[in-house]
């Protein structure tokens, strides 16, 4: 896998090359400065899960690396856009695209990275553009419904999961399911695989709220509780905003540095950091179940692996 990876990390840069070396420089910012690179690995073991011998030497085809980059590059791109909108002054440990070169070509040099996906996911054929194209649109409405909830100490639980099916959930579906698809795999397969994505990439974003809230500004590269700050109140919050609990005096508005303190510390001393790492454990065990009769290939070893290890970020 980590020779895949590097296959991918070549193509991840060569696609950002562009002939204006300015775009170029804006496109490429945020690759090197790493990344987990999860979306393009769940597209690679996808595609080698029915592999008894794991995949030999040639076994990682070229269209299953270009299918990675064009994840892989969603994923980028959306990042631009979101540190547009959060205004966020870092990003994987260095300066955010917006803060050093403005939103407006932050904007732009995030487009150029979606439509380098797209040029990537028409190569692999009609199904993968397709698919690619309607996760663009479903991260866009997950996105907009969380916005549209902002500083709301009235949202619920499925307003909240169906705002993180859409913007992580369905990438994380899509990786899994354009890696079966890339490799021929049985419709039957295709769909396990994809429902395994899916379920992984709820609990995904439920522990990355949940690290938001208990996780130290070190860990983070952020400061914690910054959801709070900016209103979006995820699923412990609003657990504790369901119970009535006092912590709503201190919501439902922009926070100073001291409230947003105040206010984690609550969250973190209530009961719902725990009910809520239960709700991640529920789709840990989602993700398991759909990979069901599925045999143990070492690309579904690793794929069940990924999501049984999903929590221990948070005692870590
Ligand atoms: C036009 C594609 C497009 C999107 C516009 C801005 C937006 C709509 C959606 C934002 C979606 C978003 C940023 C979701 C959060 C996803 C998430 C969990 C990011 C962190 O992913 P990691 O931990 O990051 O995999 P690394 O840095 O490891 O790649």
């Amino acid at each position: 896998m980590a020779d895949d990876l590097d296959r991918v990390e070549s193509a991840l840069r060569a696609a950002a090359v562009t002939d204006d070396d300015f775009l170029t420089e804006v496109a490429s910012h945020l690759i090197p400065a790493g990344g987990k690179r999860l979306r393009p690995a769940f597209v690679i073991a996808a595609a080698l899960a029915e592999r008894a011998d794991g995949g030999d030497d040639d076994a990682v085809t070229e269209e299953m690396i270009r299918g990675g980059v064009a994840v892989e590059l969603v994923h980028l791109g959306s990042l631009y856009h979101d540190d547009v909108m959060d205004d966020a002054e870092t990003r994987r440990g260095i300066e955010a695209v917006n803060h050093r070169w403005g939103n407006l070509k932050a904007i732009l040099a995030g487009d150029f990275l979606l439509a380098k996906a797209s040029e990537l996911a028409a190569s692999l054929g009609t199904e993968v553009a397709e698919l690619l194209a309607a996760t663009i649109g479903r991260l866009c409405e997950g996105q907009v419904r969380e916005l549209q909830l902002i500083y709301d100490t009235s949202r619920n639980e499925d307003q909240y999961l169906e705002a993180i099916g859409g913007k992580t959930a369905e990438l994380y579906a899509t990786s899994c399911r354009i890696g079966a698809l890339v490799a021929n795999s049985p419709r039957q397969v295709v769909d396990q695989l994809t429902a395994f994505g899916h379920a992984y990439g709820m609990a995904f974003q439920i522990v990355d709220d949940i690290l938001d809230l208990v996780a130290t500004d070190e860990q983070l590269g952020k400061p914690s509780g910054n959801d709070l700050r900016e209103g979006v109140y995820t699923l412990p919050v609003i657990r504790m905003l369901a119970d009535g609990d006092d912590v709503a005096r201190l919501l439902g508005q922009p926070l100073d540095d001291a409230t947003r303190d105040a206010a984690r510390a609550e969250v973190v001393a209530g009961k719902h950091i725990a009910t809520s790492v239960a709700t991640a454990n529920k789709y840990v065990d989602r993700s398991l179940a759909a990979l069901k009769g599925m045999h143990a290939t070492p690309a579904i070893t690793g794929m069940r692996a990924a999501a049984s290890n999903l929590l221990s970020s948070l005692t870590a």
